[in-house]
């Protein structure tokens, strides 16, 4: 049976056809500033509030965002996690993820098993996705040790989505990394998109309105921005990029 939050997702997306999230950076960001955000993204119709980063380290820092979060918004809180560190009791979901092009066994299954425990002890939803660097990657290549897929490699990126279906899990993610300059190219999410079944999140460089309208079209499910909550107008360019995404879908 679905969990909530899967259930939720699946409901949004088969609404509005793309759906919007905002990852906030536990490591770049106050509590209260964390709840300002994630209002912010509430009220500009923003789907859900990831929280994780590549470099975290502080667990009672995570546990207080997380809280604020939760305080100050109805909108369901999932977790980006790098490692097992980013577990928190407050959630109510994590993806539960594997990075798919990592040459490093601890970042495939590793961290997964230090962390799954914690998940069932806390109750936290479990959301099956496969992690897949593509582009130059950002931080998260580099922590994650993964082999990033360059982005003339389509076919390449698509074998990849689809091994993390055939293994039974239920999201792929593209990530170009966090605040690259090229976000993951169309031809790129279309060819993943052919061969699935499953949605597909795409994320690391989408600022605007016209970059989330092409990612959209292409064939992302789930558009995820993070570093642009970090501009005073945070509120307003969340508010862009899901006029963006609906603009696709309104096609
Ligand atoms: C990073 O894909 C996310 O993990 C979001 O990227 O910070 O560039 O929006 P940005």
């Amino acid at each position: 049976m679905l969990g909530r939050v899967e259930k939720y997702i699946l409901e949004k997306i088969a609404v509005e056809r793309a759906i919007h999230m905002t990852l906030i950076d536990p490591e770049k960001i106050t509590p209260t500033q964390a709840a300002i955000v994630a209002e912010n993204s509430e009220s500009s119709g923003s789907t859900a509030i990831m929280i994780g980063g590549s470099t975290f380290s502080s667990k009672d820092h995570l546990d207080v965002v997380v809280q604020a979060i939760k305080e100050a918004v109805d909108l369901p809180t999932i977790l980006f996690p790098n490692n097992e560190t980013g577990v928190s009791k407050y959630s109510d979901a994590i993806w539960f993820m594997s990075l798919l092009n990592s040459v490093d066994p601890y970042y495939l299954v590793g961290a997964q098993v230090l962390g799954a425990p914690l998940i069932k002890k806390f109750n936290i939803e479990p959301l099956p996705m496969g992690y897949i660097i593509v582009g130059q990657g950002g931080t998260a290549g580099v922590v994650g040790k993964a082999k990033t897929i360059p982005y003339d490699k389509p076919e390449l990126v698509a074998a990849h989505a689809l091994a993390g279906q055939y293994f039974g899990m239920r999201f792929i993610y593209l990530e170009g990394g966090s605040g690259v300059a090229n976000p993951v190219p169309a031809n790129v999410i279309s060819a993943v998109k052919k061969c699935l079944d499953i949605p597909l999140i795409v994320g690391g460089g989408i600022r605007t309105q016209e970059q989330a309208a092409v990612v959209t079209k292409a064939g992302a499910d789930i558009i995820v921005t993070g570093n642009l909550i970090e501009a005073v107008d945070n509120k307003q360019r969340i508010t862009e990029v899901i006029k963006g995404i609906k603009q696709k879908g309104s096609n």
